[in-house]
């Protein structure tokens, strides 16, 4: 097996954005496109060379193709040994768990997560360090550095690793060991929950449940761990087989893109818990009979009730932390129980030095995302098992357990509206032009409302002092609610503007209103102040969650 050595030159624009490099499918497909991006990390990443790195993807279209690449890559560059999931499949919360478990120096992911997959729609690539996150700023700077001097890149003559036979072989001087890709994520999931409490629930004649794999990576995980290993009946988990463009559809869980499962939940049959996950297995949607949790309250909802959940009744809760835009429910519940709560830029990678430094257990976005100090990224199946523990132990239904914490900590009604495929120039003098009115907002009173600040979301970390600007634009009310814009970082066409609003309501006997309608002042406020429709041309939302 002979190591070649290819020229190429640097493409534009390899920059990773919120979760990787994510493009178009056509991009990707470029040659030495993927290539320079892989290179780029073995150059920058040393610990690799003679060191171990975990690769695999969610089966999206592409995810064969790319992971051959990246393992005749990594042999010639000198990587020791690879692990990689059966088929080049992983999940996002299951490679993350195998960095840690092998205490490998590195992982790809190949996946662009909830975004459509197929030859004309999208691919994706990130890297996750040792710690088994995604890579912070400074990491992937550096890798992006890289890709805009690249001259060349190393791999091995044509040669294909047979991807679905479990075991192990060599690839020139590195070991390839195929591996299971769900064993070792469900043995960790049964030191965390359990999984006999559950079993009678789902075993029980009182409850019944669906989950919706959207097509995508967790349809393998969920049919074994929910249906073979905790006994729910055949067919609770839909839309099992993973396919290389998931059906058509947006693996996306929310109730615009589930709506199938969201269906199920409905009328006086409707299934007792629903819950879904994305491409690539790191999100999350709960939902009840009739009942839909937003992800802000899943994850106060979690943290309130932790010490109910054998993984963490033995362990102290540090802290929390949530995503900028995720609501501040979470923030009360950690004032009761008098730990602290980080808000940090919106994607999972802030999240790794503050899990690393024991400084949180939970941490959570309002994008269908939760997880824990288990592993490293969010994590999709997680959630599901938490809930449904939690509702073999409380024996009350999903729309009981979030009504009584309303009662207990106040409702933060929430919504999210995305702008999506805007013009990219129109989306980035939008935001200018809210950054050139920061200074006078405070004081000012719109529709009723008061604004108390508005400020350019900074983020100093508390643990390694990095700092990153221009993380949203963050404007808050005197009665505690908020409106946020940014820019979606995970998008692959022109660009995509998201509003965040959230408004907080402590009396009880108002918790039981529509959240439309509550919100409807808010968003009103919203397409003023920012002149949407204006920059946009755009008069309505394309997606609202
Ligand atoms: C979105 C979400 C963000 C999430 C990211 C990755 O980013 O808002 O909260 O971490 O997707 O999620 P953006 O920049 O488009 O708003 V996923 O499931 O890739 O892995
Ligand atoms: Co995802």
């Amino acid at each position: 097996m002979q190591i070649v050595k290819i020229d190429s030159t640097p493409f534009n624009g390899q920059r990773p954005g919120t979760s990787g490099l994510r493009r178009k499918v056509k991009i990707f497909q470029q040659p030495h496109y993927l290539e320079n991006f892989v290179q780029s990390i073995f150059d920058t990443q040393q610990p690799l060379i003679g060191g171990t790195l975990v690769v695999g993807g969610d089966g999206r279209y592409y995810n064969r193709e790319a992971t051959q690449t990246i393992l005749r890559m990594a042999a010639a560059n000198g990587v020791a040994r690879a692990i990689v999931g059966q088929g080049g499949l992983l999940s996002t919360p299951a490679l993350s768990h195998l960095i840690r478990k092998h205490q490998a120096q590195g992982g790809i992911v190949l996946s662009a997560s909830h975004n459509p997959g197929g030859p004309n729609e999208d691919f994706g690539i990130k890297f996750n360090t040792a710690n088994g996150g995604p890579a912070a700023e400074t990491v992937t700077e550096a890798i992006y550095q890289r890709t805009t001097e690249i001259s060349d890149y190393k791999t091995l003559d044509n040669i294909e690793t047979d991807l679905d036979h479990i075991g192990t072989s060599r690839l020139s001087g590195m070991q390839i060991e195929i591996i299971d890709p769900v064993t070792d994520y469900a043995a960790l999931m049964q030191t965390l929950f359990d999984f006999d409490c559950i079993r009678r629930l789902l075993r029980s004649n009182h409850f019944s449940m669906r989950f919706d794999a959207m097509h995508a990576i967790t349809g393998v995980y969920a049919t074994h761990i929910l249906e073979e290993v905790l006994g729910a009946p055949a067919g609770t988990v839909i839309n099992r087989r993973p396919l290389p463009d998931f059906g058509g559809g947006h693996p996306d869980p929310n109730l615009v893109h589930a709506h199938e499962l969201v269906s199920m939940t409905q009328g006086h049959n409707g299934v007792d818990f629903a819950a879904a996950s994305d491409g690539d297995g790191d999100r999350n949607m709960i939902l009840g009979q009739n009942f839909f949790v937003t992800p802000s309250d899943s994850l106060a909802i979690i943290v309130a009730n932790a010490h109910l959940i054998p993984g963490y009744q033995k362990q102290k809760i540090d802290g929390v932390a949530r995503s900028m835009p995720t609501s501040q429910a979470v923030d009360r519940v950690a004032g009761k129980l008098g730990i602290d709560c980080f808000e940090t830029p919106t994607g999972w990678k802030f999240f790794g030095n503050l899990l690393d430094a024991g400084r949180i257990t939970f941490c959570g976005e309002e994008s269908f995302g939760t997880g824990s100090n288990h592993v490293r990224e969010k994590d999709g199946l997680w959630a599901v098992l938490f809930w449904l523990n939690l509702l073999a132990v409380k024996q009350q239904s999903v729309a009981t357990i979030v009504q009584d914490h309303w009662r207990e900590f106040g409702r933060n009604y929430y919504t999210r509206h995305d702008y999506e495929a805007v013009d990219k120039t129109a989306a980035t003098q939008l935001m200018q032009h809210l950054r050139n009115r920061l200074e006078a907002l405070p004081g000012a009173q719109i529709e009723g409302h008061t604004i108390e600040y508005a400020d350019d979301f900074a983020y100093a970390d508390p643990v390694d002092n990095s700092c990153s600007q221009h993380q949203g634009i963050r404007i808050g009310f005197t009665d505690g609610s908020r409106i946020i814009y940014r820019l979606s970082g995970t998008g692959t066409q022109g660009a995509t503007l998201r509003v965040y609003l959230e408004a907080y309501e402590a009396a009880p006997e108002k918790q039981q209103q529509a959240t439309a309608s509550v919100m409807a002042p808010f968003v009103s406020i919203a397409r003023k102040l920012a002149q949407i429709a204006q920059k946009t041309g755009r008069d309505r939302p394309t997606v609202i969650t």
